[in-house]
Parts: structure tokens; sequence; C-alpha cells
């Protein structure tokens, strides 16, 4: 059902500091940055093997990163697992009874769907599910 990391998720107060040290000191490059409206977040890619970081800098105070920062600050935001056919994916889920934010996908970043589990069903741990086009 899964198939792999897709992307580790991680809340910084702002990207350019971050990627001083992700690409200026750890030498891996950012592949792109693209706003995404639907979850209040500008996001920064950067491929490191088989998945990615993705650096993500809130673009409302109201949105789910500027929360996050707020009460926990600068940190581990969230891991995505990549899986092929998304809705079928949620239906196994909620049959199963497991705690869903998102009953049915929203537009993620790169034309991906996304789902998030919440992190009350998954050890304490924000889960996404990502589908890629
Ligand atoms: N990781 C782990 N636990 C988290 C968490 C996170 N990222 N965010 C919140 N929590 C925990 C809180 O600590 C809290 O736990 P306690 O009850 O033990 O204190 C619990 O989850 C509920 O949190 P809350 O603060 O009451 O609720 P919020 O209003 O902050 O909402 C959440 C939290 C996860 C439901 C909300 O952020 C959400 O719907 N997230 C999904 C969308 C998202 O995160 N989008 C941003 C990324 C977009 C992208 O990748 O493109």
């Amino acid at each position: 059902m899964i198939k792999k990391v897709d992307h580790i998720g991680i809340a910084v107060n702002n990207l350019q500091t971050a990627l001083e040290f992700y690409e200026g000191i750890l030498g891996i490059k950012c592949t792109g940055q693209e706003r995404v409206e639907e979850q209040k977040v500008t996001t920064a890619f950067l491929p490191l093997g088989d998945t990615e970081l993705e650096l993500l800098e809130s673009t409302d105070p109201t949105g789910p990163v500027a929360r996050f920062i707020e009460k926990r600050g600068e940190g581990l935001h969230h891991i995505a697992l990549q899986v092929d056919n998304i809705e079928a994916v949620l239906e196994k889920m909620k049959a199963a009874g497991v705690r869903l934010l998102d009953e049915t996908p929203r537009g993620g970043a790169g034309g991906t769907k996304i789902a998030f589990l919440h992190p009350k069903a998954s050890g304490g741990v924000l889960l996404e599910l990502t589908e890629r086009p």
C-alpha cells in the first residue's frame, strides 16, 4: 500500500535562512519553490537520494504551519508516504476506523494529491499520503 517515504516536511520561519543551511552548508540542492494556497505555505524541495526534504514557510498566520511553529517552534512537521491510489488507501483507512484529517484528497505541491492522518492515529507523527501525478 505504501511505496516509500515521499518527503519529510520541516517547518521553518524563513525559507531563505533555512536554505542557507540546507543548501549552503549541507549542499543539498533546492530544485524549486512553490506557493500552495490551499495549505497556506511556500515550499522548497530538496531531493535527497530516493526521497526529499520539503521546507515549509507559512504564508498566513492562521495556516497550519504558522500554528505549528507558534506552539512548538520550528522543526519536523510531517512525514509523507507515497501511494499509487490515494482514494483506495483512504477508503481502506476509513473502513479500519483510522482518524483522518482529510477523507478526500486535496491539491498539494507539484500537482500531487495529498491527504493527512491525525497525529493521534500514528504515534504522534503527522502523516501525509501523497500520490504523484
Ligand atoms: N506533528 C505531530 N503532532 C502535531 C502536529 C504535527 N505537525 N501538529 C499538531 N500536533 C498535535 C498537537 O500537539 C496536539 O496534541 P496534544 O492534543 O497532545 O497537545 C494535537 O496534534 C492537536 O493539535 P492542535 O494544536 O489542537 O490542533 P491544530 O489546530 O494545531 O491542528 C493539525 C493540528 C495536525 C490537525 C493541523 O495542523 C492539520 O490539519 N494539518 C494538516 C494540514 C497541514 O499540516 N498542512 C501543512 C503542510 C502542507 C504541505 O505539505 O503542503
